[in-house]
Formats: C-alpha cells, sequence, structure tokens
C-alpha cells in the first residue's frame, strides 16, 4: 500500500489557511480512517470477576441512597475507550445496579434500548409500560427504547442484576435523552406464558400483535429447559444456542443489540469463526474459559467479560459433567441492517 504525505509535508502557511476554514486534508489521515483490512479498534479484552465487584457495588448501596442515584449502578467501563467514556465495546454499555429491600428506581423512559439480565436476589421486579416482570436469576428482562420502566423490591436481600444498553451509539449519534415520570399503574403480568410455546402466538379472531416488542420478559428457566430440549433433540448440532427474538416475527428481540443463550456440553470445546462484532459474555451457570489469541479470561458464575470483533473466540467447559450456560450480548442487529456485518472463515 503506498505511504501518503504526511501533515508535516504541507507548509505552514497552507496548513494554517485551512484551519481558518474549518478544512482537513484527507490524505494524511487517509489511512487512520480507511486502515486496511481490519478497522482500528478501541475495545480492549476486559474481564470483570464479580466476586471483586459484588463487595464494591454492596458498599454503594452503603454509600449512596437510592435517592441520591436514581439508578445504583457500578458502570463496567473498557479501558480502551477511556473509563469515563462508560463503554464495554463501541456500542455496548455494562453496568451492575444494586437495588436495596424496600428501595425503588422510579419511573423514566430514554432512547437507549436497555435489557437487563438479573444476577442475584429474589423479590425484586421492574415494571415496564405497565407490565411487572418479576426477577429470578437469569432472566432477562427489555426495556427497549421509549418504554417506561421502573424498579422495585419487596424481598429482604439484595438484588443485582447486569444492565445492558446500547447507550454509546445513541449518546454518539446525539440522540440520548431521558423523560421522568409517574409510578405506573400495573396493567399486566406473565406476557412470558402467552409466548411460551415456539409456532404458535395469540391471535384472538387471527388479529396479531403488532407491537414491536410483545414479549418483554424471557425467564431463565424455559431458556434454560429449551436449551436442554435442543439439545436432547439434536445432540450433533453444532452449538446449542437459542436466540432472544421477538415471538411474532422470529426476528432479534431489539432492533440494535441482539442476546442469545449458549450452553456448552460438558467437556464442549466450541470454536467461534472471526465476526465484526465485539461480543460480550456473562456466566449464568458453571464455569468457562473465553479465548482469543493472547488472552484468555475464566469465567465463574455471574462473571462478565468483552472481547473486540475481528477475532475468533473459543469457548471452552472444562468440566466433564457439567453444563456451562453462556449469556452473549452484541451488536449483529444493528451491523446487519447497516451491511457491514461479516464472518471471516
Ligand atoms: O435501570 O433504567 O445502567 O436508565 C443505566 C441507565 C440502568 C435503568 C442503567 C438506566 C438504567
Amino acid at each position: 500500500m503506498l505511504e501518503l504525505a504526511r501533515i508535516e509535508d504541507l507548509p505552514e502557511a497552507y496548513r494554517s489557511a485551512l484551519r481558518q476554514q474549518n478544512l482537513v486534508p484527507l490524505w494524511p489521515s487517509l489511512r487512520a480512517v480507511l486502515p486496511p483490512l481490519k478497522p482500528a479498534q478501541r475495545t480492549q479484552p476486559v474481564c470483570w470477576p464479580y466476586q471483586s465487584l459484588r463487595p464494591l457495588l454492596l458498599q454503594a448501596g452503603e454509600l449512596t441512597p437510592i435517592e441520591k442515584a436514581e439508578r445504583r449502578v457500578l458502570v463496567m467501563a473498557n479501558p480502551g475507550h477511556g473509563l469515563e467514556k462508560m463503554q464495554a465495546t463501541s456500542s455496548i454499555y455494562l453496568g451492575m445496579q444494586l437495588l436495596l429491600p424496600g428501595e425503588w428506581a422510579p419511573a423514566h423512559k430514554h432512547t437507549p434500548n436497555a435489557v437487563r439480565m438479573i444476577v442475584e436476589g429474589h423479590g425484586a421486579y421492574t415494571t415496564v409500560n405497565g407490565e411487572k416482570c418479576s426477577m429470578s436469576r437469569g432472566d432477562l428482562i427489555l426495556t427497549p427504547t421509549g418504554q417506561w420502566h421502573e424498579h422495585g423490591h419487596d424481598g429482604d436481600q439484595p438484588v443485582v442484576w447486569l444492565d445492558v444498553l446500547d447507550l454509546p451509539l445513541i449518546y454518539y449519534m446525539e440522540t440520548s435523552y431521558v423523560t421522568e415520570g409517574k409510578a405506573q399503574p400495573v396493567t399486566g403480568e406473565g406476557i412470558e406464558r402467552s409466548y411460551k410455546r415456539g409456532g404458535v402466538v395469540p391471535a384472538p379472531v387471527f388479529a396479531r400483535n403488532e407491537n414491536d416488542y410483545p414479549m418483554i420478559h424471557y425467564p431463565w428457566a424455559d431458556v434454560r429447559q429449551a436449551l436442554e430440549e435442543l439439545v436432547a433433540s439434536q445432540p450433533e448440532i453444532e452449538a446449542v444456542q437459542m436466540a432472544y427474538v421477538n415471538p411474532e416475527t422470529g426476528l432479534d428481540c431489539q432492533k440494535v443489540l441482539g442476546f442469545s443463550a449458549l450452553m456448552l456440553r460438558p467437556g464442549e470445546r466450541l470454536e467461534l469463526p472471526a465476526r465484526s462484532t465485539a461480543m460480550v459474555f456473562h456466566q449464568i451457570e458453571g464455569r468457562a474459559d473465553v479465548s482469543i489469541e493472547g488472552q484468555q479470561f475464566s469465567l465463574a458464575d455471574a462473571d462478565t467479560c468483552c472481547i473486540p470483533g475481528y477475532v475468533p473466540v473459543t469457548l471452552t467447559n472444562h468440566s466433564s459433567s457439567q453444563p456451562a450456560f453462556i449469556f452473549i450480548a452484541d451488536d449483529a442487529p444493528l451491523q446487519k441492517k447497516l451491511g457491514v456485518y461479516e464472518v471471516r472463515n
């Protein structure tokens, strides 16, 4: 590839004349914005072990009352982007949120899309546009763009969940803002039961639900059972993986980020090809190693890590008797819409 002229190769008077008119020569920066074959990446591989994060999160519960935090969250920030940017990847924000018994995180709605993956505790709930979703370990609860949501807690132990938002992208687009609201009346509970059986959906007199987000609560017990039934019916399947989709359309459950649950069979080693998406892994059950060239993370219960895109990934379950279950997030839905999604074999 030809070497191009540098900014210093231009006379200072010319450079200054350009600056004064808010003009920039492309050629000194062309290789930086269009590097050969692989993008420039800020996203570094990073792991946030839950057992080291947890005491600091509980301490936040003592240091900052919920009224002074609104959302009591420790953000899992990637140093490659700069911690103050609060980004795990270019498009994904990750945070661990703590709600203590009796606390209430007031209703609001915002433009970024969020999901919660419940990590520990019982008795808390999120109400999304009137639908009350109880929280249990491993449940996925969606709070898509523009939907009112608030969190409450009737139990007697701390509740912790992982927030996954497309905030970095929505903020970058200068479209991120919040609207505050009042406590929502509960109008429904248990929407997941209406969509429990794949292939059939509620259709009162054949009118289908055209809401973009018909199902917002995916209980872990159902997803786990689906994975076990998948592997029981197709023992040779390449990857025991289930995507979280809109049950009315079969498409991704949200428009920017995509989510799936993966079961690694005892002793399984799974090689994922290099794809254009950075990825987030969160261990729901068991243990697994996540490795890319030059870096390996051993995930135990509730550990979370991220890795950059365009690298092959190997996932290994070293246990010879126990399966491992991993929650995965990436921005494949967005990349596919933009036409930049790639799998490199
Ligand atoms: O629970 O609504 O981690 O609005 C960041 C922003 C959680 C929430 C976050 C939010 C929330």
